[in-house]
């Protein structure tokens, strides 16, 4: 960050003696903590190229603070810090920053090691919606619109197939081949979503482990990293969690053969999400509870795989086939939990 910007986020937050350092983690935004004499800040800078509308995350961001302040105040809700014109969104010459209050004694995690872990984290996410189960979602500005709608996502992995890079289509082929073979799960997609007792709420649509905090006791907190909090189904938080849990290695992993399914974390994701979400389900979303996994991962997989035929233009990437090689990861996730589910 250049000098006069932090300059200028410095004077919007009244912070005389901050010190900076970045945050690596999360393929979006850029993050940093701030210290600034006793008090601890997390500054996101939001990238634009993905949310279009950061008016859009504010916006949502109040709604549910207010209605999490009068409905349930005991909850731990992570509001934007005010700056000195009362504003939770500052914009400044290079874009958009916001700033969180660091809360003390909290923790995150980057992997997840146990199914205590995965247990918390899931109650944490179906707690989320259910505290806010009251409050109509469709008051909810879509931040990102058609993030998790899987019919659009392999549309686009089509035109990405047609129009992308002749070079990495012809090295992909084969993984064009496995992605199209299981084109059915855009179909029970499209069932899930259609059927009358397949209901929107408040869903967070980012449940990896990190967006969790735990206290000092490896409990549960409370969700962060709320930009993507829209209206959802509960496949979208289910299923990230299947995505990014039940596997002992991250989607970075290049070594295929260490990517396995830990079914005893597929249980306790069901257990913590079923406590946390208490009786809001419907027995027709239970009975699809393992759908959820089979969507997103399959999702994942079409966008990694999209997006290294498109030059990586919106995961960007360290190394060439960087992309190409989370969504290899991604399928043979896929493969492995369809013979878990079977
Ligand atoms: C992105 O930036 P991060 O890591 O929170 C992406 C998610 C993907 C994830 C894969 C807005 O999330 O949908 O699952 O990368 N978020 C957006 O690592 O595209
Ligand atoms: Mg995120």
């Amino acid at each position: 960050m250049n000098e006069n910007i932090f300059k200028t986020i410095c004077d919007f937050y009244g912070w005389k003696h901050a010190s900076f350092s970045n945050i690596h983690s999360g393929l979006i935004n850029n993050t940093w903590k701030v210290v600034n004499e006793d008090e601890v800040f997390i500054l996101q800078k939001i990238n634009t190229a993905v949310f279009k509308r950061p008016d859009f995350i504010d916006a949502n961001l109040k709604l549910l603070s207010f209605y999490l302040k009068q409905h349930h105040p005991e909850y731990l809700f992570t509001s934007p810090v005010a700056n000195n014109k009362a504003e939770t969104l500052c914009c400044i010459e290079d874009g958009y920053y916001r700033s969180f209050y660091f809360i003390k004694n909290s923790f995150t995690i980057d992997v997840v090691q146990t199914a205590g872990q995965a247990f918390e984290a899931a109650c944490q996410f179906g707690k989320f919606t259910a505290l806010l189960n009251g409050l109509d979602a469709s008051q909810l500005k879509i931040t990102l619109p058609d993030f998790h709608n899987l019919s659009l996502r392999y549309l686009q992995f089509e035109d990405a197939v047609r129009l992308g890079n002749p070079v990495r289509i012809e090295e992909v082929k084969n993984d064009i081949v496995f992605i199209r073979s299981q084109k059915n799960i855009v179909e029970k997609f499209e069932n899930f979503i259609h059927h009358p007792d397949a209901k929107q709420r408040v869903t967070h649509h980012d449940t990896k482990i990190s967006n969790v905090l735990f206290s000092a006791e490896n409990k549960g907190l409370c969700v962060i990293d709320l930009d993507t909090i829209m209206p959802g189904y509960f496949l979208s938080d289910v299923g990230d969690m299947m995505r990014t849990y039940i596997c002992p290695v991250s989607e970075e992993e290049a070594d295929l053969s260490k990517i396995v399914v830990r079914k005893d974390f597929m249980k306790s994701i069901q257990d913590g999400y079923l406590q946390g979400i208490g009786n809001v389900l419907s027995s027709f979303e239970k009975d699809n509870f393992f759908l959820s996994g089979e969507v997103l991962i399959y999702m994942q997989a079409i966008r990694f795989l999209a997006d290294y035929i498109n030059n990586d233009v919106y995961y960007g990437c360290k190394y060439p086939t960087h992309n190409l090689v989370r969504a290899r990861n991604q399928i043979k996730l896929l493969r492995e939990y369809q013979s878990a589910i079977k």
